[in-house]
């Protein structure tokens, strides 16, 4: 038997309910099962060698009215232009913009550059998807 720890987390009402529709739908009888593999899908994402050089690509949804986001944003990829390639940037709505930059580096660099974009505040969504360079493999 496992050593289970009971825990608990406050969060908006209608976000709950609507996590509890998505993982019915997938078939899950329970929310500490699907919560358990979001962590260990999480857990993996983590893993892995931080000098491997990877290529990578943050795609994030900010409210450019939020004060001093997209100066921030900005500020943050000119810090990193050695690992920046490209960014493109469009206009969803009149609040909502959407973004998408390309870098390579070491895995633990484009973490940190990931990580300091998407805990700023007014930065809705964002995830950092990583793949290869490609020199690995045939
Ligand atoms: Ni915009």
């Amino acid at each position: 038997m496992p050593d289970l720890v009971r825990t608990g987390l406050s969060l908006e009402r209608d976000l709950l309910e609507q996590f509890d529709k998505t993982i019915a739908k997938r078939g899950y009888n329970n929310r500490s099962e699907a919560i358990r593999d979001l962590i260990r899908e999480h857990l993996i994402s983590e893993e892995g060698d931080q000098n491997r050089v990877i290529a990578g690509t943050l795609t994030m949804v900010y409210d450019h009215h939020q004060p001093n986001l997209t100066e921030r944003v900005v500020e943050i990829q000119h810090h990193a232009h050695a690992h920046v390639l490209a960014a493109t940037h469009v206009h969803l709505d009149h609040h909502n913009c959407l973004e998408v930059v390309i870098m390579k580096g070491r895995s633990a660099e484009l973490r940190t550059i990931a990580d300091q974009i998407l805990s700023l505040r007014g930065v809705k969504h964002g995830k950092l998807v990583i793949t290869t360079t490609g020199k690995d493999l045939k």
